[in-house]
């Protein structure tokens, strides 16, 4: 793999000397600022999550803060979903849409008060996109990107982890649900949730000083549990089905090609895109994301989108892949026209090393 030329410019974040220390093979980049990609290997670092405890760098999650009396407008003006259901101490999984209905970014925001929300982005640049809004409509409303930096803690030794550090009360803490809880006299957000499968926290560390504090706390307290330094692992990530803005969706995408129905709701709310996204909604999508399992031995790594064909036609493409052996197949995600996305449909993947025949899952787990 080609090597990645470091600079100030691919921010540093407050966790980078940890992160350093535990020497990473292969970083990417995301929001402009450094992701760790992979220490071990990536099967092996996908074992030790499954079966131990990790501490991930993900700080690349920038919240965008909007504060102010007009933040509800804001927030609702860019997502359909419904966000009057969303009440304080919960995370809610946001589609964000353009005038098309395209999806822009989802995050997860948190609503720490009615007039003050955190949007935890994925990999684009909502916080001019924001500001934009709030300028353009003259709404009463701060837009910045607050010192704060998330670190996930994954695995199912998580919450013996995060207890011994922040105290049993944060056991009490139920999925995409989030508390204030302290270390060392500092206040930072600790939430149920997480970029795997395999149950966790991300503390919202406020204050880039107090980074490695926390960091070397959770390292510390779990030498006897295994902890390791981690990143977000594409196998099981795919195995899991969660998707990657910007590879897996695009802007291309409304939210019910991206299979998030369950978070759009453009019948009761007012936002951007409500018309295309109501008429996609009776329509029904044309395309949807499903999971893949595509044959051979271990494909490659995918750098470009991978056609995927049925009956001789084009019918897709896959934007995401690795070799699962837990389940002995190549796990992909891809993006599948409705005459082939049903689950057992049997298609080909036009891999750069060959044509592989492949299935429409349903899911890798069930
Ligand atoms: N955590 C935080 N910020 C993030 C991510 C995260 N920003 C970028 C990226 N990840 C956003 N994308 C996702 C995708 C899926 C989920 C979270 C963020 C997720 N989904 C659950 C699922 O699919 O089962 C549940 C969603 C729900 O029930 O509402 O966890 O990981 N801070």
């Amino acid at each position: 793999m080609p090597e990645l030329f470091l600079s100030p410019r691919l921010r540093p974040t407050p966790f980078t000397p940890g992160v350093e220390a535990a020497a990473p093979k292969a970083y990417t980049v995301y929001n402009r600022m450094r992701l760790a990609s992979v220490f071990d290997s990536l099967e092996s670092d996908c074992a030790h999550l499954k079966e131990h405890v990790q501490v991930w760098d993900v700080a690349v999650q920038r919240q965008v803060e909007i504060a102010g009396p007009d933040a509800p407008r804001l927030v609702q003006w860019m997502t359909p979903r419904d966000i009057s259901r969303v009440g304080d101490g919960v995370c809610a999984y946001l589609p964000i849409c353009d005038d098309s209905g395209g999806m822009l970014n989802d995050p997860v925001a948190l609503r720490l008060d009615r007039e003050l929300w955190w949007l935890s982005l994925a990999d684009s640049d909502m916080l001019y996109y924001a500001k934009g809004l709030a300028i353009g409509a003259g709404l009463n409303v701060s837009v910045r990107e607050p010192d704060v930096s998330p670190l996930a803690v994954q695995g199912p030794k998580a919450e013996e982890l995060v207890a011994r550090v922040f105290g049993d009360t944060v056991r009490k803490i139920g999925f995409f649900h989030f508390a204030n809880c302290s270390l060392d006299g500092r206040n930072h957000i600790v939430a149920r949730s997480g970029w795997s499968k395999q149950g966790g926290f991300e503390i919202y560390v406020d204050g880039h000083e107090n980074g490695m504090p926390v960091f070397s706390a959770l390292m510390e307290a779990g030498r006897d549990l295994h902890v390791r330094v981690g990143c977000p692992n594409s196998i099981e990530r795919v195995e899991s089905g969660l998707l990657s803005y910007g590879s897996d969706i695009t802007w291309e995408h409304t939210p019910y090609q991206a299979g998030l129905s369950a978070y759009c709701h453009p019948e009761t709310v007012e936002c951007i895109g409500r018309e295309p996204l109501l008429r996609e909604a009776a329509e029904g999508p044309p395309r949807q994301i499903r999971c893949v399992s595509i044959g051979g031995g271990p494909a490659p790594q995918l750098t470009e989108f991978w056609p995927v064909t049925g009956s001789g036609l084009s019918v897709g493409r896959i934007s995401s892949v690795a070799w699962s052996p837990e389940f002995r197949t190549n796990a992909a995600i891809g993006m599948i026209d409705r005459s082939h996305w049903e689950g057992g449909t049997r298609v080909e993947v036009h891999a750069p090393d060959g044509v592989r025949a492949a299935e429409i899952r349903e899911s890798f787990y069930r």
